[in-house]
């Protein structure tokens, strides 16, 4: 990888490697040791303490679907990832034969002589584990897997979404050049994991940030973490509300600004002003829907974090306003690493201020990154955070939209082993201290966390949109996520779909991928199919490495230009669908991109990531195979439409529908209403089932806090057509001129609103707003 980078980066990265290896000798863990049986129990709140040689287990109970395990001795680590303490509830104590029961209405916690077992409410077993084992810092322990059991979640992996059979480790790394399918670790790592049996579903969160591991490939689960505190959070099914519930717990995703939701173009290799410039108009001239442009580290001076090469990049703020005139955004790429060099603001400013990582000998530590060696702010010290914040000032006041954030695993150029920190530089954590093994996967997240309060702090009246590449749980409460370098190759593109709905089950719900892949040369029919998945994904977004030949839509020929157009404007069409499924996510904590099999289930046969719901309307089928021409899609339980088409598909069931190059297929639920953008205004699609239908619609201004409408369709059928219920809540006034109706399924002739008859027009009848509409339909 540092060779890519050149000759210089690379004597860097040598030099580093070496003193690193210096400075972490490898030393082999003690044998593990068990905790032996349960001895004895003391009642605290919540739950209980109970005794074991030479260790201590804390069971507690937080609301009576939500038990909190902790495991003791440990290293108490600032609990970042949760925003809650949670109440800890009531619940009845049994002795038992060689142990005790704990219940609430909802669960069961039997301590055995062996292990821990969970049931709940109603008697299915949830988990089974036995009791750990420590080796030095590190813990770990076994959980029983049943032979039908699966395991999803676990965060960004290129592995399929079933993760039984697969090792996988929680340390955020950057794979350096570019990845593919089973590459192991990846940027963010979110300790969690789904149990998806016939008998009972759960959640399980570690809440530990430590190096970790889960090795699935028997008939149990050994997970193990090799510091921190041995914590563990169990939340019963179903898995959609278990997921809401941990979201609620580690941050709801914030309601991001309406503008993100479009079409985001980036590009690494832009040198100039005028290349950029090029590039937007070249969008806008097409009539491409263009709504941001990312800055990559080119419009840097020298690299250096917060400069602008003025020489290259003439006036920024003159441009970002020109754009921003023309409705185009811009965001810039914030790396970490401060260039250690005297005279570097930042630099000398960060030095005085002590706000920098340091060996343990005190010394500020340097690592080699883009702009040679740099030094790297503490984002676990409060006052790191707060001076990394203070310096987003400049780019807000020039107008900047966002901030996309690199290379925070952290990561950096050494010429062989692990391009990260060594283990033992210190960290605040704020204030108590403590080293690099514990705070490493929390540095991007953290860094998220300060640029999102700078944000705030600097730009009140705005909403903040924040890209990160690393993270950890709880990430969601303060940036979207990309999955970083993927290859450029049908591999790539199917490791993205696992990677995209991995996230998604972790509770990482704004999430997409470099459109082609990052690092090659996709051929015109990859970059298409991959355009059309993104479309559909909650970050849209085309990116590409420098090395790689220029790839905007109209560098690949006619039909890919109509077969973009066709996504793009799909994607704009869905916008209000799209912003409501965001609202829903900001309050309730519920996903935007949905495995079929948390709603409806699947039929027979089918994987887990042939197609995905984008909120629990519309299903999407991508095409992941060169040359397919159809699609075989497992519909779910329930009746769906293909999207704009009157015929109904009945599942569970496949069927198989066509792909032409410029399209995928798309489905909608049976039941529901959608919100969409047509014609200059908005369009309730109407789709049916035998009870009718039901769908809302959330709007604003589309950025800050001011006024919101929140409006509820409701459609029943009635003798020759249908009623439809219009309630609103809310202050922000209908921007629109009336209403569109479009039904399907039957054909519509007309509306009646207070009296007055309003015929259709072509498909769609335009309505003044209303409380009641009487549809008469024909035949
Ligand atoms: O800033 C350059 C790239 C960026 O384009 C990409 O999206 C990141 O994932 N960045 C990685 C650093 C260089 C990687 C070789």
């Amino acid at each position: 990888m540092a060779a890519l980078l050149g000759p210089g980066i690379l004597l860097l990265a040598i030099q580093y490697a070496r003193r690193r290896d210096r400075w972490e000798p490898k030393a082999p863990l003690p044998p593990w040791q068990g905790v032996g049986k349960p001895l004895g129990l003391t009642a605290i709140p919540g739950g209980v303490r109970v005794r074991f040689q030479g260790a201590e287990l804390e069971a507690v109970f937080l609301g009576e679907d939500h038990l909190r395990l902790t495991w003791f001795p440990n290293e108490a680590v600032p609990s970042y990832a949760l925003t809650e303490a949670g109440e800890t509830s009531s619940f009845e104590l049994e002795d038992q034969e060689g142990g005790y029961l704990l219940k609430t209405p909802r669960l069961a916690l039997a301590v055995g002589e062996e292990g821990l077992t969970l049931w709940d409410g109603a008697g299915r077993l949830l988990w089974q584990e036995t009791y750990p084992e420590r080796s030095g810092r590190a813990w770990r322990h076994r959980v029983r897997l049943l032979p039908e059991e699966r395991v999803l979640g676990l965060g960004e992996r290129a592995y399929p979404l079933d993760r039984r059979g697969g090792v996988f480790r929680f340390w955020n790394q950057d794979p350096g050049g570019s990845y593919g399918s089973g590459e192991d670790p990846l940027y963010l790592s979110v300790p969690l994991w789904l149990s998806l049996k016939p008998a009972g579903e759960c959640l399980a969160f570690y809440e530990n940030s430590a190096d970790g591991f889960a090795d699935l490939r028997g008939g149990e689960a050994l997970v193990g973490f090799l510091g921190g505190t041995f914590r563990y959070h169990l939340i019963p099914g179903p898995l959609e509300e278990a997921l809401a519930r941990y979201v609620r717990l580690t941050g709801l995703p914030p309601l991001p600004p309406r503008w993100a939701l479009g079409f985001h173009y980036a590009r690494w290799g832009l040198r100039t002003r005028k290349e950029v410039e090029e590039v937007v108009e070249g969008f806008l001239r097409r009539g491409l829907p263009l709504k941001a442009v990312h800055l990559d580290i080119d419009y840097m001076r020298g690299y250096r974090v917060f400069t602008v090469d003025e020489g290259r990049f003439p006036d920024l703020a003159g441009m970002v306003r020109a754009f921003g005139e023309r409705g185009v955004r811009t965001v810039l790429i914030l790396d970490p690493g401060v260039k250690a060099e005297k005279g570097f603001t930042p630099y000398e400013e960060g030095l005085r201020e002590g706000v920098f990582c340091r060996l343990p000998s005190g010394e500020v530590f340097l690592g080699p990154v883009w702009p040679g060696l740099s030094a790297f702010p503490d984002f676990t010290d409060p006052r790191g955070r707060a001076w990394w914040g203070e310096r987003l000032k400049g780019f807000l006041d020039m107008g900047i939209s966002g901030f996309w954030l690199d290379m925070n695993e952290p990561a950096l150029f050494a010429a062989w082993g692990e391009p990260i920190f060594p283990r033992s530089v210190r960290h605040s954590l704020e204030g108590q201290g403590g080293d690099h093994a514990l705070a490493h996967n929390l540095y991007g997240f953290l860094m998220a966390r300060a640029s999102f309060e700078g944000f705030r702090k600097h730009a009140p009246h705005r909403r903040p949109f924040l890209l990160t590449r690393a993270g950890f749980a709880g990430v969601q409460g303060y940036a979207w996520a990309w999955t970083g370098d993927v290859e450029s190759t049908w591999e790539g593109l199917k490791a993205t779909l696992r990677a995209l709905l991995g996230l998604s089950l972790s509770g990482v719900y704004w999430v997409g991928s470099d459109i082609g892949g990052f690092s090659g040369n996709p051929s015109p029919e990859l970059y298409l199919r991959w355009f059309q998945l993104a479309a559909f994904t909650p970050f849209f977004r085309l990116h590409s490495a420098r090395w790689t030949r220029r790839r905007e839509p109209w560098r690949f020929g006619e039909e890919v230009l109509d077969g973009v157009r066709w996504a793009m404007a799909q994607r704009e069409r869905l916008l209000p669908y799209l912003y409501t499924l965001a609202h829903r996510a900001s309050q309730k904590g519920l996903p935007l991109l949905r495995p079929l099999f948390l709603q409806g289930g699947q039929p027979d046969g089918a994987g887990l990531e042939e197609a995905f719901l984008l909120g629990s309307d519309l299903l999407v089928a991508p095409v992941l195979e060169e040359g397919a021409r159809a699609k075989r899609v497992p519909l779910p339980g329930g009746g769906w439409y293909p999207f704009g088409e009157d015929r109904i598909l009945q599942g569970p069931k496949w069927v198989e529908l066509p792909a032409p190059l410029k399209r995928i297929p798309l489905l909608v639920r049976a039941g529901s209403i959608l919100p969409l953008l047509e014609e200059g205004g908005l369009s309730l699609h109407l789709y049916p089932e035998e009870g009718g239908a039901e769908g809302g619609l959330y709007w604003d201004e589309g950025d800050g806090e001011g006024p919101y409408r929140l409006d509820r369709f409701r459609l029943f059928p009635v003798e020759g057509g249908y009623r439809l219920l219009w309630e609103g809540e809310g202050e922000y006034p209908w921007p629109w001129e009336g209403v569109g109706l479009r039904l399907f399924g039957r054909r519509l002739w007309g509306a009646w609103v207070e009296g007055k008859v309003f015929p259709c027009q072509g498909e769609r009848v335009l309505l003044p707003p209303f409380r009641e509409a009487l549809l008469e339909v024909e035949g």
